[in-house]
């Protein structure tokens, strides 16, 4: 897959899947911006796709919560990096794992803030230039979490089939002004999520992959990249894409 020429604006690109599509889209050639809050890491992967696939990059510091940061984030970046082809909208995270009524405010919040609000806030900075210039993409990281609900995960789930919602309205919105809008599902993939999840409790994180074999940030990467390097004409709307051990988001073979 050849992306050379693209610029691809990757959130929540300093661990997991966001680090892997980082590596994936500049191994075929294409230019990457990307952001996060560690912006340390950021450095480290601009330095080592460099080295490695000689990758122009530019990092941003940036909480996607913060919408006017978010704003001046992109009215305020080099000339060289005010196109971008491709926008995935990865940063996201989970925070906690109890039934609704045992729920905490502020992890809600975080959750909310940042998978849908964040979500917001980017894609309306971005599109404006992608409708004007008659082009772009959008690839959403949603979940099997957007289509299914489970137990304890209620305001979790509730903000991916949020981001469902937004990848179908914004397909709709933007039909006929030539910019792409798909979402990539995923179900168990072993990255930091179910450490943030947990509040940074190690044993806990480790039991959610127990027995089985999940994906890696870069299965999903893999993906991510074939669907950027679909033809103008086609659209690859939508992608649930499973552990072969896990048939649902409750069911998983353990054994
Ligand atoms: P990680 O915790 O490994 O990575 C999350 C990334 O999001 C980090 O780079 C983090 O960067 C960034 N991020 C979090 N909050 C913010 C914020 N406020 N502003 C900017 N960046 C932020 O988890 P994953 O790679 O697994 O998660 C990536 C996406 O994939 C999420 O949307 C998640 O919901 C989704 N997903 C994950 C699955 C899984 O099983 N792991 C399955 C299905 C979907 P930093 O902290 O430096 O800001
Ligand atoms: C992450 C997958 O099943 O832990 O979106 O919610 S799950």
């Amino acid at each position: 897959m050849n992306l050379s020429g693209q610029t691809v604006f990757i959130t929540g690109a300093s661990s997991g899947i966001g680090r892997a599509c980082v590596s994936a889209f500049a191994a075929a050639g294409a230019r990457v911006l990307m952001c996060a809050r560690r912006v340390e890491r950021l450095h480290q992967l601009a330095a080592e796709i460099d080295r490695d696939h000689g990758a122009d990059s530019h990092a941003l510091a940036l909480d996607v919560r913060d919408r006017e940061a978010v704003a001046a984030a992109f009215s305020g970046l080099p000339a060289a990096w005010q196109q971008i082809d491709v926008l995935v909208n990865n940063a996201g995270l989970s925070r906690g794992l109890e039934p609704l009524q045992q729920g905490s405010h502020d992890d809600w919040e975080e959750m909310i803030d940042t998978n849908v609000k964040g979500l917001l806030y980017v894609s309306r900075a971005l599109l404006p230039a992608m409708v004007a210039r008659g082009s772009g993409q959008v690839i959403n990281i949603g979940s099997i979490a957007g289509r299914e609900v489970y137990p304890s995960g209620a305001v979790y789930c509730a903000s991916k089939h949020a981001v469902a919602a937004l990848t179908a309205g914004m397909r709709l919105d933007l039909n006929g002004t030539g910019v792409r809008v798909s979402t990539v599902d995923p179900g168990l993939v072993n990255t930091e999520f179910a450490r943030v999840r947990f509040h940074g409790d190690q044993q806990r994180a480790e039991q959610t992959y127990s027995g089985m074999t999940p994906l890696s940030g870069a299965d999903v990467a893999e993906v991510v990249l074939w669907v950027a390097s679909r033809p103008a004409h086609v659209n690859a709307a939508e992608i649930l894409l499973l552990p072969s051990d896990q048939a649902s988001a409750t069911v998983v073979d353990r054994s």
